[in-house]
């Protein structure tokens, strides 16, 4: 490393090379050409896989799954024309707050507005994807640019970050300055810091809990964001305060906990649902109480008494009008709250938890036949219940929107607070990529990802990248042969009465995924019937290689949609 003061020359490359690797990257995701010369000093001075992916929108998503899985940034990376593929892809991050830092080529000022080939302003598309979108001009400005780029990333609700970097190539860092590849560790992963609450706020909301009788936790991905789960459910159980969930937030709490009542919102949990609309207090943690975690702020019905934790001070109150708000890092605020919680005050509340309990009875009772139902071809809810029953204590979920956010977020349950659960934040087709960027972060802990056969087919060329770079993730695919989700709104469409013709709008050719998988070089499993799910689990979970299951699912399974 050079000090400074030395006046040693050094090229971008060098220094952008050695400060990923200081930050702790190990991959970066990316289609070329962009910073070639980069890449070569990677080889020379790092450790960091250089993936190098099928299109740019999944080296985005896959950049993504490697920051929700590890809380460090996930950094990708594309060519001027490749840049609004990427920026596309930086979507799904920025509406699930993960720091994902994307690198494009860009304009060379010396030739703007001559028509320069594949050139268009980039830039401006960013705006709406990113907290920090900026040019990197000047080959000196390469080290300041990059920190402030992780600092933006992982601080306070973190997100995505754009640097176009000068020539088309991104080629400003093939040029030499006097540079220090400085790195400040503090940033190489979210949280950089736990901000305190003030006391006062601490002891308003704790009041305002322990004095409710039906009160409710709404936990959100801020929570996953913060590692603060294991200090919520402490909290739910020290004061027996029962907890739901955003879909973002799932693994805040394991769905066999008794005090945990499902995912509420729109791609819900019945169960969820019917518990918060029966609180008499709701306190919002770690969660935008936006459209799909509120149904549209009818659960709760807006009204309903509230109180919000949040990192973010214009979070707190937006849709829910306050009675106590507390501004603050999620583990440091329920830490706080531990530390001062009256235990005796659950007493409150032993009527509560027990209506949860047989809330909690009565939905597994309800759709106990659709978990365990035999048949064939299979129902979506029998395939949840066999992950819930075979991930792995350590395993890592990726799931894709839609049905399978539907499905997947109403049915499965993790069984362990050491198991993890990603969900696409509205993007079809996230999850694949994703789930090989959770496997690239987290090598040594299983990832399953559950999609759509819609879902799998937008990025399926990524099974030869997974095999080429042994990402070897689990791909499970509900196959039914068209996007089935879109049904419903196409029958309503239809006025109700479909015509043969109108499924042409939502349905394709059948296809086995599991021979196209074995093509491409993974092992490929097709299940037809249920009994069959769990062998193919564990098959897949000790092949070592990448394994796509192909599960022949049934067209006309619709998920359950949300009570209010
Ligand atoms: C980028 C994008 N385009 C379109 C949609 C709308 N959409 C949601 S679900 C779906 C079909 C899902 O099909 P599949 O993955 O096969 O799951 P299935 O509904 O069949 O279970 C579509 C088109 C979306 N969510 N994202
Ligand atoms: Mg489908």
């Amino acid at each position: 490393m050079v000090t400074p003061g030395h006046n040693i020359k050094r090229t971008g490359a060098e220094v952008f090379a050695e400060m990923l690797a200081g930050y702790g990257v190990t991959h970066v995701f990316m289609v070329p050409a962009v910073v070639r010369r980069t890449y070569a000093e990677m080889e020379r001075r790092t450790n960091i896989a250089r993936v190098h992916c099928h299109g740019e929108k999944s080296a985005a998503y896959m950049a993504d799954g490697y920051a929700r899985a590890s809380s460090k940034p996930g950094i990708c990376m594309a060519q001027v024309i490749g840049a609004l593929n990427i920026a596309a892809g930086l979507r799904d991050a920025y509406l699930a707050h993960s720091p994902v830092i994307a690198v494009t080529g860009g304009r060379d000022p010396k030739t703007k507005f001559r028509k320069v080939y594949q050139e268009v302003d980039d830039v401006p598309s960013f705006a709406p994807v990113t907290k920090f979108n900026a040019t990197v001009d000047d080959v000196a400005r390469i080290p300041d640019m990059l920190r402030q780029a992780f600092r933006v990333a992982t601080s306070g609700a973190p997100g995505p970050v754009h640097l176009q970097f000068r020539g088309n190539e991104g080629q400003v860092d093939v040029e030499e300055a006097v540079m220090e590849a400085l790195v400040e560790e503090q940033f190489a992963r979210v949280p950089p810091f736990r901000p305190e609450p003030q006391a006062a706020n601490i002891k308003a909301a704790l009041n305002l809990l322990q004095q409710a009788e039906r009160p409710i936790f709404v936990a959100g991905g801020g929570v996953r964001w913060s590692g603060a789960a294991r200090k919520l459910v402490a909290l739910a159980e020290t004061l027996q305060i029962p907890v739901a969930t955003s879909l973002n937030g799932k693994d805040c709490i394991p769905g066999t906990h008794p005090l945990s009542i499902g995912v509420v919102g729109t791609y819900s949990r019945e169960s969820a649902n019917r518990a918060v609309n029966r609180a008499d207090l709701v306190c919002f943690i770690g969660t935008e109480t936006g459209g799909m975690t509120t149904h549209f702020w009818a659960v709760p019905a807006i009204g309903t008494p509230a109180i919000q934790i949040d990192i973010e001070p214009q979070a707190l109150g937006r849709n829910y009008p306050l009675q106590a708000s507390v501004l603050g890092d999620a583990k440091a605020v329920l830490s706080a709250m531990l530390a001062s919680a009256d235990k005796a005050s659950a007493k409150k509340r032993e009527a509560w938890v027990k209506e949860i309990a047989t809330i909690r009875v009565e939905w597994y009772a309800k759709y106990k036949a659709d978990l365990e139902s035999n048949a064939v071809p299979i129902h979506p809810a029998r395939i949840c219940a066999e992950l819930t029953k075979h991930v792995p204590d350590d395993g890592i979920v990726v799931v894709d929107t839609g049905h399978a956010g539907m499905w997947m977020g109403g049915m499965y349950d993790l069984r362990k607070a050491s198991q993890s659960y990603m969900r696409s934040a509205g993007h079809l087709g996230w999850a694949f990529p994703a789930a090989l960027g959770a496997k690239a972060a987290c090598p040594d802990r299983p990832v399953v990802c559950f999609t759509g056969d819609a879902g799998l087919w937008y990025h399926i060329a990524e099974i030869e990248t997974a095999v080429r770079w042994k990402l070897n993730a689990v791909v499970l695919v509900n196959n039914n042969g068209g996007g089935n989700q879109s049904k419903r709104g196409f029958d309503r469409a239809y006025g109700g009465e479909p015509t043969a013709r109108s499924r042409e709008l939502w349905t394709y050719n059948p296809m086995n995924f599991a021979r196209l998988a074995e093509d491409m070089g993974a092992l490929g499993i097709r299940v037809e019937n249920a009994a069959n799910i769990a062998p193919a689990l564990r098959k897949a979970l000790a092949a070592n290689r990448p394994v796509v299951i192909d599960v022949a699912s049934d067209i006309e399974m619709l998920a359950p949609t949300a009570v209010t």
